[in-house]
């Protein structure tokens, strides 16, 4: 099979940067949320910090399978102040849908370029969106259902600790 196109090559790497700076984001607001005392929220955010390094890992791994060169760049430093729990993540599903359309144009250019390889392990991203995207929404969708008890922030940051470390194989879960 033919190697990567270069602009195929380029655009795998700009991905890395940008699930790294994911990883970085996540992680500065699982700071944020630590500085609320917020346990369970930072709980959550550092398990998505992670799992975000593993889809940087996924995209490390494929470049250099399919014979091409990573290349690391400079990670852009993530915000490191929100007005609170709730900003953090309608700005963290902001972040998953340009995410989604990065892997939507990405796909984009694997199907202009007729790279069926690409495509099909793109196909395992644009799921995982999906997934991503519902996670985060689920969260805002139980600050709605708690925004009137007394000790609905109590609840939901006990309940987000519940969320467990991501394993290298089913980053998803
Ligand atoms: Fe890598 O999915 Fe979130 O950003």
């Amino acid at each position: 099979m033919a190697g990567l196109s270069k602009e195929m090559e380029k655009a795998l790497n700009d991905q890395i940067n940008a699930e790294l700076y994911s990883a970085y984001l996540y992680l500065s607001m699982a700071t944020y949320c630590e500085d609320q005392r917020l346990k369970g929220f930072a709980n959550w955010m550092v398990n998505q910090s992670m799992e975000e390094m593993i889809h940087a890992k996924k995209f490390f791994d494929y470049i250099i399978e399919r014979g091409g060169r990573v290349k690391l760049a400079e990670v852009k430093a993530p915000p490191t102040e929100w007005s609170s729990a709730k900003e953090v993540f309608e700005q963290a599903l902001k972040h998953e849908e340009y995410i989604t359309s990065r892997i939507n144009d990405l796909a984009a250019l694997a199907d202009r370029e007729n790279d069926r390889a690409t495509l099909n392990m793109l196909q395992w991203f644009i799921d995982e969106q999906v997934e991503e995207e519902a996670s985060v929404q689920d969260v805002l969708d139980k600050f709605e259902l708690l925004a009137d008890h007394p000790g609905g922030m109590y609840i939901l940051d006990n309940d987000l600790m519940g969320r467990s470390a991501p394993s290298q194989a089913s980053p998803g879960e």
